[in-house]
């Protein structure tokens, strides 16, 4: 059985680093299957999301986290409280900076909450393919590099999949001795109907600009498995009444446009024919609201 030979390398990695880095976009890359939804918008990744990559000499597993920011709500509590888990109980942190952006508070934020850790960690320079001017890299290096020692710095595009070899050889390198953790065909431990709902909220997040980033929570309520087709309802929760005709655009436009992308999206990831419908309801202040928090699947 794979896993189990003399040399085989296993362990966990957390995908950490402001929001937008490019986090996400880079699970998918070195996973190769889209498990996990991607935004222009910060904060996109709310939850902790398991990825795995089996090869022959080893198994990585990814946590990809939600981006560092400071919490507002009891949402984002929870998001940083993945976060801050996801620094200490692994085996290996990958930072993942934008070389595209000029460094600030936020950066000194991260810099600041990565020193105080001891786990090994990578430092990961995003999008080197949307970086005109190569010359800020070391900079950026030196800004990071202050804070802490990387065992490898690492220029990656997680759009091309620049550099995802090199990582992945490295982080294979630094694991420690260990048997694989899941099967050999895992890709992630999220159950399909929790990637259908991310799937909607992603294609909510590309559809309605800069209203509504936030306050849009999907929850599945329903999935059939017919012969010809998977039948799938899913709840959009918005905060006020008022966010209601934003979500449904003109006449229903943009919640038809929502739907369309999304069907798509699902039936490639089931391989199989998908009817899906969409609800709109309000629960007002659920971004401040534990119990809320807990029913719609945002745990800390
Ligand atoms: N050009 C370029 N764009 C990228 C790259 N990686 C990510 N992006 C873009 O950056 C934006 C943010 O990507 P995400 O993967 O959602 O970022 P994230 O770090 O997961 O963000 P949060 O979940 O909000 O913390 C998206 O518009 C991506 O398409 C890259 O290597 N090159
Ligand atoms: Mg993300």
């Amino acid at each position: 059985m794979q896993g189990s030979q003399v040399g085989y390398k296993s362990g966990m990695v957390s995908l950490i680093g402001r929001p937008n880095a490019g986090k996400s976009t880079l699970l998918n890359k070195l996973i190769g299957e889209k498990i996990a939804i991607v935004s222009d918008k910060p904060q996109t990744t709310r939850t902790r999301i398991t990825g795995v990559l089996t090869r022959p000499d080893g198994q990585i597993v990814f946590l990809d986290t939600p981006g560092i920011h400071k919490p507002g709500y009891a949402l984002n509590r929870r998001m940083m409280a993945v976060v801050t888990d996801a620094l200490s109980s692994v085996d290996l942190v990958l930072l993942i900076v934008d070389s595209t952006e000029a460094t600030g508070s936020g950066d000194r934020f991260v810099r600041d909450m990565i020193a105080k850790i001891p786990t090994r960690a990578f430092l990961l320079v995003n999008k080197i393919d949307a970086l005109r001017d190569k010359s800020r890299l070391l900079p950026l290096i030196q800004f990071y590099s202050e804070a802490r020692e990387f065992a490898e710095v690492i220029p990656v595009s997680a759009k091309t999949g620049e550099g995802a070899g090199l990582l992945i050889d490295k982080i294979v390198e630094h694991l420690p001795e260990g048997q694989a953790l899941f099967p050999n065909d895992a890709l992630t431990d999220q159950p399909e109907r929790v990637i259908a709902a991310e799937l909607v909220r992603e294609k909510i997040l590309h559809v309605t600009g800069q209203e509504l980033p936030y306050v849009t929570a999907v929850v599945t309520e329903r999935w059939q498995e017919e012969p010809e087709v998977t039948r799938i309802e899913c709840v959009i929760y918005v905060e006020r009444p008022s966010q209601r005709p934003i979500i449904l655009g003109h006449g229903g436009a943009r919640i038809k446009q929502i739907g369309i992308e999304a069907r798509a999206d699902i039936e490639r990831l089931l391989g199989r024919h998908v009817f899906l419908k969409l609800f709109v309801k309000v629960r007002e202040h659920w971004r401040d609201d534990e119990r809320a928090l807990d029913e719609l699947g945002i745990h800390g």
